[in-house]
């Protein structure tokens, strides 16, 4: 399978973030997409190449437009107003029962964040741009008659919503492609998004939240006690012409992998009742035992059965890349799973 990938992340590269109450080294680093590229060219996994340019209108499909404008003014009117150039990021957020809406810098930080771990830097919006444009150019490989394809995005996206970011995630990567193969291939087009990242994919719950031509269906922990905490219960099913088309499995702390791929057996039969055209996985192994914010149990060995599983959906698949943070292991975990497929 084709790997799309962009070298723009590594001006992405935020220092810091809290982790219960502490300061610690930034989680999200170049280091992550480094480590999976160098697995798949060790594992000859197929060819690298770099993402077409779809321009800001397939982005703009999903996002809103002050939120993408936002986006690409954000770190120099930081600077302009004296924050430090090693990032921003917000303070304090627009929550319920506040009523004043100002536009100056440090607010609209916390009108379009949901959460502080998702920082601007000057590469930042360049990056989260490439890293939607690979994830393009994975959905057209595979419109084009391709059977799978790996988008290899970082900034990862599934935490944003059409005008939030958060949990490291500035623009909804397989969103937007899935969007994308719904305009763009035939009449009718239904496609399904699997996330099995291990937090919930709330930003993609959202967007697709009242459609019935994008199927979402995520496996994760169980919201009531790990990140994103306000998404990803069971009873989220959709809503208006969406309901019956969201799909949420929320697992317990330490699942084995037994059990897990019991309830992605669940999923995958899921997607098959639906019948869509086109696959899009939302790729996170941070479901691997090590991982330094997960609390799932999953072994090395999990990953080809997950891989496994979804190609016996026998579906024209984009996977793209969310989170994992085990660093060492990262790239063995991701090319595991894409070793199974086409
Ligand atoms: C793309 C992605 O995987 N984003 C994840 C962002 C998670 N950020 C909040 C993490 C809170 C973790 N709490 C774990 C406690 C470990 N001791
Ligand atoms: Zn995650």
């Amino acid at each position: 399978m084709q790997i799309v990938y962009s070298d723009a992340h590594y001006a992405h590269h935020p220092q810091h973030e809290f982790l219960d109450g502490k300061l610690i080294p930034y989680q999200e680093s170049p280091h992550r997409a480094e480590m999976v590229l160098k697995a798949a060219q060790a594992a000859a996994l197929g060819e690298v190449i770099p993402p077409r340019d779809f321009g800001l209108a397939p982005i703009l499909h999903i996002h809103d437009a002050n939120y993408v404008a936002w986006l690409q003014r954000i770190y120099a009117e930081w600077l302009a107003h004296g924050g430090t150039p090693t990032g921003a990021v917000a303070d304090t957020f627009a929550m319920r029962g506040l009523p004043n809406r100002p536009t100056n810098v440090r607010a609209a930080l916390g009108y379009y964040s949901l959460d502080a771990t998702t920082v601007h830097m000057a590469g930042t919006w360049l990056a989260a741009y490439q890293s939607a444009q690979c994830a393009l150019t994975a959905a057209q490989l595979v419109a084009n008659g391709a059977s799978s394809a790996f988008a290899l995005c970082r900034p990862p996206g599934h935490h944003a919503h059409a005008d939030l970011c958060g949990g490291y995630c500035l623009l909804n990567n397989v969103a937007i492609a899935a969007h994308w193969l719904t305009q763009n291939t035939a009449p009718k087009v239904k496609v399904a998004i699997l996330d099995v990242d291990f937090h919930h994919g709330n930003g993609t719950q959202a967007i697709f939240y009242e459609r019935s031509d994008v199927f979402f269906v995520s496996l994760h922990a169980d919201p009531e006690r790990q990140y994103p905490y306000f998404a990803g219960a069971a009873d989220e099913r959709g809503a208006g012409a969406g309901l019956g088309f969201n799909r949420n499995y929320p697992l317990p702390v330490q699942i084995d992998d037994a059990a897990y791929l019991t309830a992605l057996r669940q999923a995958c039969a899921d997607i098959a009742d639906y019948a869509p055209d086109y696959l899009l996985v939302s790729l996170g192994v941070d479901t691997f035992g090590g991982d330094p914010l997960g609390d799932f149990a999953l072994s090395p060995a999990a990953f080809a059965h997950i891989g496994r599983s979804i190609a016996e959906l026998r579906l024209p698949t984009v996977v793209v890349m969310e989170g994992g943070y085990a660093i060492e292991q990262l790239g063995q975990n991701v090319v595991a799973v894409l070793g199974e497929m086409d």
